[in-house]
């Protein structure tokens, strides 16, 4: 029936008019000729009226859809049925003034109902949706209803001014960077070892450092990362559009390995290029440790100004990571803007342990050559807010809410997500000249907790580190939790009464698992995850656990375990670990990570990670140098085994020449 015979009212003898118009209009061709007669016949003032109400009523229909908060969502999933999975991010965004636990939530339905793809869920989906914000709306008009005026706009006076003055004591910190006394580094540069057997593999490991580099400067210049197979740079979203992370990454361990050339190449680049104005959202955790971490290590190595001004210019980018209601920085946040928020997947709109725990001594360091105590003081908050939190038998859960202040999912590991939280305790401890109490009872209280819950021995005799998961375990250990193992040793000096003995022993017993879990496989690589149950022991057992990506930890703590017992069979896993690399990663465009290290043929992931230049090239070569390269009692490795000199005592009152 076409819609002209719904609507008699409107339709005019002559077609013209108002009414003729619209009835026409919408009758289609047929209704031109009719007369109007009968009850039909309106005046044309009634006519008017009935048109003002009818425009009145549509008016409100379209109000409701596009005036509504949410709207948008209301539109794509009732008009056009659009799936969830499909629709923006922008359920996942939660900037400063929103809710975190939004993004979780609409994650968890996601996940629980297998939403995408049904319309039916996807309505409901967004019905609940809109209700929700709807609620929330409404309860903060009431709240704001109940005050005063004037108090209103005091309060919006004060949240303007708050956000003025962060801004501008931030760029202040960057502006007023003092001068400062550089202190020339102790073991920077090493003797040749006098064994000319070790002398050879060390020489080795450098030219492994000068195949991978110069591959990335042939291929990748400038870009983040190289791809040997492909030859091409690679991108990883973790940075945004900051570039060159290989460059920052590898500048200490050119230092180190007297590469003077290639340094100097790669500090006119950072001088030239390295520019953290542009629109990116990075990881605050891997710009921290790659970026921050790099470009400290190379001005306590080099004591050339320009790493310093970088290194404090970013961080002061980091700050507004910390406008949450707890001061738990977000996990990403936007340079530019200074928004932040959370990985989507993360519990509970949660941020994580081992990110947000990972900052410390990189920001202490950036208040020490800033003079500026604002890093500091961020970073001491984090600490607070976790001292005053109750912890499950004494274990840190994984996952931390920033607007809440209180814990997410319990889980805890110590291999990712929890890792370096726990190393960051025992070196901000070893970083302050062994001053900052607090830190060691942290570790230690932390330690012992992790040794009673998660600590396992498999029937053969190989000691492990769990996952536990609200009291139950999950008997596999991470390629990452491997650097555990040089983590116990590096405490072990410093461990509660009779305890020394212990933690070295611990420490060894983690680098022999972690071996194993080399030696079990064909590529003589470990993979990225191995099992303790089913009957097999260090064995990687699901697909998607069997590949190495040119990770450190496992080098990482032979390094440790070689420098604190001398026991040579770490130099032997060690060397082991290089023909590995050299048999199985190396190609003519550099070094590739393997998707499969138990199968005979290589299957590369064609990325040449820049932590391989960072730490696992690194770790190698201090192996097989002295021990007064880079000693131990002088030098804190972060977590991108970037160097952080310890803050002496006497050294404490900042070198600042304030002329
Ligand atoms: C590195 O970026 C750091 O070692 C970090 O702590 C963990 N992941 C990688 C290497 O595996």
């Amino acid at each position: 029936m076409p819609v002209g015979g719904l609507l008699p009212l409107f339709s005019s003898p002559a077609g013209g008019g108002l009414g003729g118009g619209l009835g026409g209009g919408l009758g289609g061709g047929g209704s031109g000729g009719r007369k109007a007669s009968g009850p039909a016949a309106f005046r044309l003032t009634e006519k008017f009226v009935l048109l003002l109400v009818f425009s009145a009523f549509i008016t409100l229909c379209f109000g409701a859809i596009f005036f509504l908060p949410d709207s948008s969502k209301l539109l794509s999933g009732v008009l056009f049925h659009s799936s969830p999975a499909l629709q923006p991010a922008a359920d996942h965004k939660s900037g400063p003034g929103a809710r975190a636990e939004d993004a979780a939530d609409g994650r968890a339905r996601r996940g629980e109902e297998g939403a995408p793809g049904d319309p039916a869920a996807a309505l409901e989906d967004n019905l609940a949706r809109i209700r929700e914000n709807h609620e929330r709306a409404l309860r903060e008009a009431k709240e704001t209803l109940q005050k005063l005026p004037e108090e209103i706009q005091r309060d919006i006076l004060l949240e303007k001014e708050k956000v003025a003055q962060d801004q501008l004591r931030d760029k202040a910190v960057f502006r007023r960077l003092p001068p400062v006394d550089f202190v020339p580094p102790i073991g920077a540069v090493g003797r040749e070892p006098a064994d000319a057997a070790i002398r050879e593999k060390r020489a080795k490991i450098k030219e492994m450092m000068k195949h991978a580099w110069n591959n990335y400067k042939r291929y990748a210049w400038g870009l983040n990362e190289l791809k040997p197979i492909s030859k091409e740079g690679h991108s990883s979203s973790l940075f945004g559009s900051i570039k060159g992370a290989t460059i920052v990454d590898a500048l200490d361990t050119l230092f180190i390995m007297e590469m003077k050339d290639e340094f100097e190449e790669a500090k006119s680049w950072v001088e030239e290029n390295l520019d953290f104005n542009v629109n990116a959202e990075v990881s605050v955790f891997e710009v921290n440790i790659r970026f921050v971490g790099g470009l400290l290590s190379a001005y306590y190595l080099s004591g050339e100004e320009i790493f310093r001004k970088k290194a404090v210019e970013l961080g002061v980018k980091l700050l507004p990571a910390f406008h949450t209601p707890s001061g738990i920085p977000w996990a990403l946040l936007n340079i530019k803007s200074g928004i932040g928020r959370n990985w989507p997947w993360a519990s509970g709109g949660s941020s994580i342990l081992a990110e947000f725990g990972t900052l410390h001594l990189e920001f202490l360091h950036l208040s020490h050559l800033s003079g500026n105590p604002i890093f500091a003081e961020k970073v001491m908050n984090i600490r607070t807010v976790l001292n005053n939190l109750e912890k499950p038998q004494g274990l840190y859960p994984n996952y931390l809410n920033p607007s809440s202040g209180q814990w997410g999912q319990y889980h805890v590991s110590v291999g990712g997500l929890g890792d370096s939280f726990y190393e960051y305790l025992l070196k901000a401890w070893l970083m302050s000249d062994k001053t900052d109490l607090e830190a060691k009872k942290m570790y230690f209280d932390a330690v012992q907790a992790i040794e009673t819950h998660l600590i396992r021995k498999s029937s053969r005799g190989l000691t492990y580190i769990a996952e536990w998961k609200g009291g139950l375990l999950e008997h596999k250990m991470g390629h990452l939790t491997c650097f555990a193992g040089g983590m116990f040793a590096l405490g072990a000096d410093d461990a509660p009464a009779g305890l020394t003995q212990h933690y070295l022993q611990l420490g060894a017993e983690i680098a022999r698992t972690c071996y194993e879990s080399y030696n079990r496989t064909f590529m003589k690589l470990g993979p990225e995850a191995f099992r303790f149950d089913g009957g097999v022991e260090a064995i990687a057992t699901r697909q998607n656990e069997k590949y190495y990506i040119l990770r450190p930890e496992v080098v990482e703590t032979y390094m440790y375990m070689w420098r604190l017992t001398h026991d040579p069979k770490y130099r032997k896993w060690a060397w082991e670990a290089v023909e590995a690399l050299e048999n199985h990663c190396r190609v003519n465009g550099g070094y590739s990570g393997l998707r499969d290290v138990y199968l005979r043929h290589e299957s590369y992931d064609d990325v040449q990670q820049s932590f391989f230049l960072a730490e696992t090239l690194k770790y190698l070569y201090l192996i097989f140098s002295d021990d007064d390269l880079l000693p131990l009692e002088h030098w804190i490795f972060n977590t991108e085994a970037h160097l952080l000199p310890v803050l002496s005592t006497n050294k404490k009152e900042v070198e600042v020449n304030e002329k």
